[in-house]
């Protein structure tokens, strides 16, 4: 028997800090154009959005999507410059603390994502059988406790505090992505780097394990 279909909605950042490429930007694209075997997951639909760097406007547009679409899971990428594996983030803040502008040019210091809202949100995702699903493709993997304090810990914030008030059911979380590695070399030593097939493959493989949960939770 067929399982029933669960609609997935991962989400990329546009390049910011004056990079041209956003290597999370690049996974999507390939997730969305089924150019990896991984990506066969046929109790799964998959639909995907880019986000702008910009504060307040991309979770905005995030939660526009959710209210339209009503997924049973986001999963939220980005880029990190000092992740060395696919980042499997377990905790958002109410923080916004900004360490470079936005793309909008707009650089917020202490201020909360929500007024009022609670100091931190854990993820419901899957994140340690998402993790092991990466490295049993040979691909590095890690669990984070930390977003930062930036875009991406304010839409997982943001996506969280939705589910939180408004729809339970909602599985939601952040996945940071290492650089390019033509982004790594212009950051010189000791940077990490991840190619977009092998980024891309690694968030097909923690996609399954959205899936399994899904099929299996409440
Ligand atoms: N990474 C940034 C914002 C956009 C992105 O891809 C972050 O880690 O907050």
């Amino acid at each position: 028997m067929s399982q029933p279909t669960k609609k997935v909605l991962v989400t990329a950042f546009e390049p910011f800090g004056g990079s041209h490429v956003n290597p999370s930007e690049q996974a999507v694209q390939l997730l969305a154009g089924w150019q990896i075997p991984e990506r066969r997951i046929p109790e799964l639909e998959i639909s995907v959005d880019l986000l702008p760097v910009a504060g307040g406007a991309a979770g905005l547009r995030l939660l526009e999507r959710v209210r339209r679409e009503a997924p049973d899971a986001v999963v939220c990428l980005g880029e990190s410059a000092t992740a060395s594996g696919i980042t499997l983030e377990r905790v958002a803040v109410n923080l916004r603390d900004y360490r470079i502008a936005d793309n909008s040019g707009q650089q917020v210091v202490d201020q909360p994502v929500v007024a009022g809202g609670p100091t931190a949100y854990l993820t419901t995702l899957p994140v340690r059988e998402m993790a092991t699903a990466i490295t049993a493709l040979g691909i590095p993997a890690e669990l984070s406790l930390s977003a930062g304090t930036f875009l991406c810990n304010e839409v997982m914030y943001t996506v969280l505090h939705y589910a939180a008030t408004e729809q339970p059911s909602l599985r939601a979380g952040f996945i940071h992505v290492p650089q390019l590695p033509e982004q790594a070399a212009l950051g010189g030593r000791g940077r990490a780097s991840m190619d977009r097939l092998t980024t891309a493959r690694g968030i097909a493989a923690a996609l399954t394990a959205v899936a399994a949960e899904l099929r299996n939770g409440p």
